[in-house]
């Protein structure tokens, strides 16, 4: 039998109430193959931020270098600011256990309705291979003379060698199974010296894949064209923020974003990856029942895939495309009128078809 330990931490606002549907999904798909997953739960939060002045325990990551993987439903919430809840749990995790590569499936399925003029399935099909553990996200920097006429405020992004190098081998490595065309997304007009740099590396390792067609863009343009022409792309390579925008202007191509899965890998699995819908908390919509649950399923999927488990995560990415196909029990982003667990609950029955 196959035995997996997964940490789950649903986190704040809609996390709290997708997680438990993509728990139920994992154990619907994972039944019928004998596999068994344990799961256990952390309520780290914005909550615990406010009772502990932390967003998880000192020891968190200790605690969590023993799972197999780590699901995670959303981090943040109105009265923690969002640089505290992401520096005290989502990026320590990515950067920790070295999950460098955030790979973000856009798929226009059966079913949804892209608010982009006659785009069908197919058109809209493409991977946003995003850097995870440094560039733009960095903690680097300060404010100098705060609250003067001279204050000044001083943001570092940090390009290394071999965190660049990694990325877009890995991005190479996909394009290359896949239809053999990369875009780097890049702004090497305006960033004088990170961006350049990612150019020659795009373009010093493109010789070791001459079969991949790779081409660039600046990031304004690349938003455009996404949106003029999705069906150009087939796997996106950007920086840790041009990935994180982009991999939202994706999937609202698609009708929207809550369908997108992301996972944070960590590829020599030296550590445990960590999988996690794209969205975030939603405290406008937090509480009523009515939060998409497909993006964490997906990312169950995804988690179950990296765990080699490749027939847990067909059946169960056969069954989203199932539900939305069918046009029942659709959430409203979706146009339907169903609560989270009615959807969570459908997708559960077509496992088991
Ligand atoms: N699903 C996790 C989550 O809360 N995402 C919202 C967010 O702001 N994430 C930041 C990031 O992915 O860099």
């Amino acid at each position: 039998m196959r035995e997996f330990n997964i940490a789950v931490i649903p986190g704040d606002g809609i996390g709290k109430e997708v997680i438990p549907e993509g728990i139920k999904a994992l154990e619907a798909a994972t039944a019928a193959f004998g596999i068994q997953l344990t799961f256990t739960w952390f309520d780290w939060s914005c909550e615990t931020y406010h009772q502990t002045g932390k967003m998880m325990p000192d020891n968190g990551l200790e605690i969590l270098k023993t799972f197999d993987a780590i699901y995670l439903g959303a981090v943040g919430f109105p009265g923690v600011p969002d640089h505290i809840s992401l520096w005290g749990l989502l990026l320590p995790i990515r950067r920790e256990f070295d999950q460098y590569v955030n790979l973000r499936p856009v798929r226009l399925f059966e079913g949804l309705a892209s608010p982009l003029a006659n785009k069908a399935p197919g058109d809209i099909d493409f991977y946003v291979v995003r850097e995870n553990v440094e560039g733009e996200y960095s903690n680097i920097g300060g404010v100098q003379y705060p609250g003067s006429d001279n204050e000044v405020v001083v943001q570092q992004s940090v390009f290394t060698r071999k965190g660049t190098d990694r990325i877009i081998k890995y991005a190479f490595e996909l394009a290359q199974q896949r239809d053999k065309h990369l875009s780097s997304a890049t702004k090497s007009n305006g960033l004088y010296h990170s961006m350049p740099y990612w150019d020659s590396r795009v373009e010093a390792i493109s010789a070791d894949y001459p079969e991949v067609n790779v081409d660039h863009f600046h990031i304004d343009i690349f938003c455009a064209n996404l949106v003029r022409m999705p069906e150009f792309y087939d796997v996106i390579v950007g920086s840790n923020l041009f990935g994180d925008i982009l991999s939202d202007l994706g999937p609202a191509c698609t009708g929207t974003i809550a369908i997108a899965p992301s996972a944070n890998i960590n590829p020599d699995k030296t550590f445990p990856s960590m999988f996690e819908p794209v969205h975030g908390s939603a405290p406008d919509i937090a509480g009523q029942n009515i939060a998409n649950p497909i993006g964490t399923v997906w990312a169950g999927a995804m988690m179950l895939q990296h765990l080699g488990c490749d027939d847990v995560h067909d059946v169960m990415m056969a069954a989203i495309e199932e539900v939305i196909q069918r046009q029942e029990s659709l959430t409203r982003d979706m146009g339907g009128i169903a609560s989270t667990q009615e959807l969570g609950d459908a997708i559960v029955a077509a496992i088991g078809n």
